[in-house]
């Protein structure tokens, strides 16, 4: 006993006592950080296991630098090692219950802007909890000050102190390994930084930031101004005037773009036993005032609907490798729909959705694309069984949109982000009102059940626009972002086509998706064009007068006769009206045989095609990548300035109230200040249940949404544990 309580006395004398008390205390720390300092959205085993674990492989990492060295030298590198990480870890406590994000580089960097955000507010956002992630390094630092652990200056084996590296390193590809089963494509897809935190933990998050921005600023120095001009010409030889009888039809009307999550065109018209899944949309695509196209596809990369996205609001083309919102969203310059719009017609601009600000960067990108408002997560009621999946669910997300929309000053530009009909599909039973399909995919059957549950939000939400008349003097665009099924499931997609077998070139045209305007008066019908989201910004413009001949983007009008219909797909592929290339392999359009040996005129024509979708995705690339577009301002556009924007609850809601009494426009205001909220009919069960509450508690209208901060929402809310990508 006595014998083993010297060694003990003995080991915590040493060196290695020291260093491993170091590194639980770190990890303990970080740990109780994470758990009480963040909102990561952890969820189930995997990842509980997973957030526990990843401060421990970086710590030993760090730490261990020290035992390559002797002495006391060795333990003031170790607390400097503690202090330096303890310190990151401080900061992004604070960063965190402003932004919902983690610091970046070039945040710190950037014209010092977060000095300028957060040094205003510092002492207002402090907690005194924060500072008990130093309590640690105190109680290292007076153990030794007071010599009841000893400085052991023995030298410790290069070797030996190699081992810890490679323990740390083992580890840490251990972590990695079950990260990326968990979450595929963690690293390149660019998600969102909490992922990468909740995954791998602070210190791997600063590596991987720093990689992340040398590499873009590497990109960004090399550009400069001819680089411009290679583009500008570009553009001006590929531009199509839009169509003269459309230009102008919207002028003045208020904009609704409605994001379908994952929403597919086969859908359309689609039965299951017989009853139409999505009844309203299809109402909505066949009637007379709608502008309905069915050779419209989606156009996406990694980042799906930041990709999306992306395309509609910029009419540039989403990276070959992860999600441009991400990186490049915060630090380029763009000439985007919001300020477009703004700027040319006095437009108001808001964008809506139901999950955290953070994912897909769109917190950042959207100032950059100078939207006036985000109304995220908090903004909004929550309570039990209100999410499902990535966020809000569709009924709810709708309904209390609208609170916010009645608000907005005339004309305005809405964009409104559903997300319940996402992968994996996932619906309680109350919200089931359609017979799964029976392909036997599991992953692919609940898709018409959520499929079914978005149109019948936008049916209440259809209902509403008509109650308050707002359907009269605006345009909506509704378009599918991606596809649900992804190539992998082809036996399913065949059984849902009716089909024996699908091949790739049924996959290719498997990428279609809706793309609708609807507006009063519109003269409608279903027109064949090929086109696809890279086209829909120029189209928008000409309905809205805008003229876009200035202005460098990459689609063409949908509705121009003379436009050229080569839709590029991300990966080089593509589809005319005549051919379809999948990889190495050229099918025919219109039946879809394989072309085995083209004559030599066709495969010059193929060979152009292919020539053209490459140069085109590379150039749009180089505007991205190189921030092209600091370089040349068009006439009349003034470039935005992201830090003329806060989504800030508190701040926002002040603002809408100014804007309204100022601008005079909003619904609510036309409306005597009298809400036409409860003219909106939901029968989402969650809200009756919360209605039923509302009633007992005194004040009804304020709604349990405003009175947290626009920050402090609860989760990144990937409660599936597997990709949204690789279904
Ligand atoms: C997240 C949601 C989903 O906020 O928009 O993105 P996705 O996985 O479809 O790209
Ligand atoms: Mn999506």
């Amino acid at each position: 006993m006595k014998f083993f309580a010297e060694k003990l006395k003995a080991f915590w004398n040493s060196r290695w006592g020291f260093f491993i008390l170091a590194v639980i205390l770190f990890w303990i720390k970080t740990y109780y950080a994470y758990k009480t300092k963040f909102n990561l959205g952890v969820s189930g085993s995997v990842q509980e296991f997973l957030l526990a674990l990843n401060p421990l492989p970086t710590t030993i990492l760090l730490f261990g630098i020290a035992l390559y060295f002797k002495g006391r030298k060795s333990y003031i590198i170790m607390l400097v090692i503690d202090f330096i990480t303890t310190f990151w870890l401080f900061a992004n406590i604070l960063y965190y219950r402003e932004f919902s994000d983690f610091l970046t580089t070039t945040l710190i960097k950037g014209s010092g802007s977060v000095s300028n955000n957060l040094g205003k507010s510092i002492v207002g956002i402090i907690n005194p909890s924060d500072f008990l992630v130093f309590v640690d390094l105190v109680i290292l630092i007076v153990l030794l000050a007071t010599k009841l652990q000893k400085v052991d200056i023995r030298p410790i084996k290069k070797p030996v102190a190699g081992l810890v590296s490679l323990l740390a390193v083992v580890l840490f590809g251990f972590n990695l390994t079950m990260a990326n089963s968990d979450r595929s494509g963690l690293l390149t897809r660019t998600f969102d930084n909490n992922y990468i935190v909740k995954y791998l933990g602070l210190n791997s998050y600063a590596v991987y930031d720093v990689v992340k921005a040398t590499k873009t600023s590497a990109v960004r120095a090399n550009a400069d101004a001819s680089d411009m001009k290679t583009v500008q010409k570009y553009i001006k030889n590929n531009h199509v005037v839009g169509n003269p009888t459309y230009k102008g039809v919207a002028k003045g009307k208020n904009v609704f773009v409605i994001h379908l999550e994952s929403f597919q065109q086969f859908l359309i018209d689609y039965k299951v036993d017989g009853q139409e899944v999505t009844p309203n949309l299809n109402k909505i695509y066949h009637e007379n005032n709608t502008l309905s196209f069915d050779n419209f596809y989606n156009q996406v990369g990694q980042g799906k609907t930041a990709d999306a996205e992306l395309m509609l609001e910029t009419s540039l083309f989403g990276l070959s490798e992860g999600a441009a919102m991400v990186t490049a969203g915060s630090t380029n310059t763009w000439q985007a729909a919001p300020a477009i719009l703004s700027q040319s017609q006095g437009y108001t601009t808001a964008s809506f959705h139901g999950d955290v600000p953070s994912f897909w960067n769109r917190d950042n990108t959207y100032k950059a694309w100078g939207y006036d408002y985000f109304f995220s997560k908090s903004y909004f009621q929550s309570g039990k069984n209100f999410d499902v999946g990535y966020g809000l669910k569709d009924k709810i997300f709708m309904k209390d949109s609208m609170k916010y929309v009645e608000q907005l000053p005339q004309p305005f530009y809405a964009k409104l982000i559903t997300v319940t009909n996402h992968y994996p599909y996932l619906l309680d039973k109350k919200n089931q009102s359609i017979a799964k399909t029976t392909t036997g995919d599991k992953t692919v059957d609940g898709y018409v059940q959520t499929a079914r549950y978005l149109d019948q939000s936008i049916g209440e939400f259809m209902a509403w626009l008509k109650e308050t008349g707002l359907d009269k003097n605006s345009m909506l665009v509704f378009y599918g972002d991606h596809y649900a099924i992804s190539g992998n499931h082809k036996p399913a997609i065949a059984k849902l086509l009716g089909k024996d077998k699908a091949n790739d070139f049924d996959v290719a045209q498997w990428q279609k998706v809706p793309f609708m305007i609807h507006m009063d008066g519109l003269k409608g019908g279903i027109n064949h064009t090929y086109g696809g989201e890279i086209d829909v910004l120029p189209t928008i413009e000409n309905l809205l007068g805008i003229d876009n001949s200035d202005y460098i983007q990459f689609g063409q009008d949908l509705l121009a006769t003379d436009r050229n219909q080569t839709v590029a797909f991300r990966s080089g592929d593509f589809v005319t009206p005549k051919y379809t290339k999948v990889g190495s392999k050229y099918y025919n359009t219109s039946d879809g045989s394989l072309i085995r040996k083209p004559d030599a005129a066709t495969k010059k024509e193929l060979e152009s095609l292919t020539n053209h979708v490459a140069t085109e995705l590379s150039l749009s690339d180089s505007v991205i990548n190189g921030d092209l577009l600091r370089f040349y301002t068009p006439k009349g556009f003034k470039t935005v300035d992201a830090k003329d924007y806060t989504y800030k609850l508190s701040k926002s809601l002040k603002l809408l109230k100014k804007m309204q009494k100022k601008e005079k426009t909003s619904l609510l205001y036309q409306n005597d200040g009298k809400s036409s909220l409860d003219l909106y009919k939901t029968d989402a069960p969650e809200l009756e249940a919360d209605s039923k509450e509302a009633d007992k508690s005194s004040d009804s209208s304020s709604s349990s949404s405003a009175n947290s901060d626009a920050n402090s929402s609860s989760s990144t809310g990937d409660s599936s544990s597997s990709s949204s990508s690789s279904n």
